[in-house]
């Protein structure tokens, strides 16, 4: 019978920091990557989603500068699991130069799309913003390369749930795979269910691994 468990973490601590894929984890554990633009919570959400401080926030765009790794050890229907958490640097930045901006566009894009770890690209999005064509890029790549994505709108504490809601139908006639989540770091709303949508794809890999 498969019965109700929840995720629970039981660890988690930063790894490293890359700008390519690291061949020493080829293979062995689930990779989860957060991507999306400066300052919309990317590392806030790592860090709520572990409960701990371990990914560097901040209120200036641009913490992130490279790609920072972090292992997390859970546990998930009585078996103890690993994943890592790919936190990204933001793009579209408008104070950073265009050059600076190419080559963190590229960096992100040779990672993702040479990393076969990747089991879930987490779109972190700000439930207020309105699409421009740099989201449109980012949609349109996703789909070109059928990468496995999913959006987490973020920050929702700031508007209504209906509001919440209504963005999330924006999405859904522009995605035909791919879940819609709604998150906030700072009251946690969403945070059970979006940790059980990622972590679950770590039993799919263990089964694959066993057989
Ligand atoms: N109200 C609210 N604020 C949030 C939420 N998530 C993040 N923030 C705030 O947004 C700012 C940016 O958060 P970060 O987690 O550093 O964002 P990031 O996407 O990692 O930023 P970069 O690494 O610079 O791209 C910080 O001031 C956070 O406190 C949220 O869910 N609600
Ligand atoms: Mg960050």
């Amino acid at each position: 019978m498969d019965y109700y468990l929840p995720v629970k973490i039981l660890n988690a601590k930063y790894l490293k920091s890359v700008t390519s894929p690291d061949r020493s984890l080829r293979g062995k554990v689930l990779e989860v990557s957060f991507v999306g633009r400066s300052n919309v919570g990317k590392s806030s959400m790592i860090n709520s989603l572990a409960m701990r401080k371990i990914a560097k926030t901040s209120s200036t765009p641009g913490a992130t500068r490279l790609i920072n790794l972090y292992l997390i050890e859970y546990e998930h229907k009585g078996a103890r699991q690993q994943a890592i958490f790919s936190d990204f640097p933001g793009f579209g930045y408008a104070k950073v130069s265009k050059s600076m901006q190419k080559d963190w566009q590229k960096m992100i894009e040779g990672y993702i799309e040479r990393n076969k770890e990747i089991q879930k690209i987490i779109w972190v999005y700000d439930v207020r913003r309105e699409p421009d064509r740099l989201d449109e890029m980012l949609l349109e790549w996703f789909l070109d390369r059928e990468l496995p994505f999913s959006i987490a709108l973020t920050k929702t504490d700031k508007e209504s749930r209906g509001f919440a809601a209504n963005k999330k139908r924006l999405f859904k006639q522009y995605i035909k795979k791919g879940e819609i989540l709604t998150f906030s770091a700072k009251t946690g709303e969403g945070r059970k269910e979006l940790l059980e949508h990622i972590l679950k794809l770590g039993d799919v890999l263990k089964k694959l691994n066993n057989n």
